[in-house]
């Protein structure tokens, strides 16, 4: 080593244990952050406390600056913009960006918990997908626990939807196609203009948040039970996360961990949900017995065989994933 490259990392060196340039990088960063749900709704309603909680922690090393909500970007680009680094952090779910890392959306079926996939380092393995294929970091898993239901405005007697119009995304296509119905993709924004103007017959939503944007207005009845699991993740574009110091994806890391014990609320917000619904004249149609059984297999077995046709090696390699032992 000449002496002018020596002196030249000397100084580095110090600067270093000295935390100068650690404490730079520290103070300065602020993580542009967007969501595919509306603010104050139900489905981000963790999220929200997680950012509450970075932003009451005055010794947090990290700030977030969140943009907003669907009105800010539409949903289905957020992934795109976190995937780009036109944003740093996004909350989003896997449907809205399927574009981006197809079959992404098999998160759904997952058999483990995220809790169950983190101790079994399966957590790692979809980390790294998302990595390679979407330049994103998985930093945390919402909404565990919350499931998937079929809302109708004309009557059903089995597991069939034909004749019926539905409003989906690709959580629900394969499920209501196979039973026959007519699938109509549209953002959530949509859903409620889609509703009113008899557009559709029907939606796919999870257990809650149905009257966060009035669609319990124009809704007859659920049908049970719910299948799947909601999955809304919070991303973070790769090179943001490379360019964090240590501590600082430590500390992000320990609050996604926190955000993901909330996820345990949910049995219970599922349950006031439900009553909620009820209180409002929706009524249940439930499926029992043979009816039920094969209304979850065919939801399971569509979407994998949907997602097999589509995008074999993906599907194959989180099929290993989420529903191995
Ligand atoms: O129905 C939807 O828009 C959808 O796919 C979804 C996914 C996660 C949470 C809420 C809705």
């Amino acid at each position: 080593m000449n002496d002018k490259l020596r002196w030249t990392t000397t100084i580095g060196a110090a600067l270093v244990s000295l935390g100068l340039v650690t404490q730079a990088a520290a103070d300065t960063v602020t993580l542009r952050t967007v969501s595919s749900f509306n603010p104050g709704t139900a489905i981000p309603h963790t999220f929200e406390k997680f950012l509450e909680e970075i932003k009451n922690d005055a010794d947090a090393p990290v700030q977030i600056n969140f943009i907003g909500g669907p009105e800010a970007m539409p949903p289905f680009q957020v992934g795109n913009a976190v995937s780009n680094g036109v944003v740093d952090m996004a909350f989003v779910t896997s449907a809205f960006y399927t574009s981006s890392l197809p079959a992404a959306h098999a998160l759904n079926l997952t058999r483990f918990s995220p809790e169950e996939l983190r101790e079994t380092g399966r957590f790692e393995q979809l980390q790294e997908m998302w990595r390679e294929q979407m330049n994103v970091h998985y930093l945390a898993y919402t909404n565990y626990g919350n499931r998937y239901h079929l809302y109708l405005n004309e009557p059903i007697d089995g597991p069939e939807l034909n004749g019926l119009r539905m409003r989906i995304t690709p959580v629900y296509r394969a499920f209501v196609e196979a039973m026959g119905g007519e699938a109509a993709q549209t953002p959530p924004g949509e859903v409620y203009t889609a509703l009113e103007r008899g557009i559709v017959d029907g939606y796919g939503w999870p257990i809650q948040g149905i009257f966060d944007l009035g669609w319990n207005e124009h809704t007859r009845y659920r049908v049970d039970p719910g299948f799947y699991h909601v999955e809304v993740g919070v991303l973070v574009n790769q090179n943001t996360w490379d360019n964090l110091t240590d501590e600082q994806r430590d500390y992000l890391t320990e609050k996604a961990i926190w955000l993901e014990e909330l996820n345990g609320l949910n049995d219970e917000i599922n349950a006031e949900e439900e009553r909620r619904q009820a209180e409002a004249g929706i009524e249940v149609i439930e499926f029992e017995g043979e009816d039920r059984e094969r209304f979850l297999e065919m939801a399971y077995e569509a979407q994998w065989e949907r997602l097999a046709q589509e995008h074999a090696e993906n599907t194959e390699r989180l099929r290993e994933i989420l529903d191995s032992e």
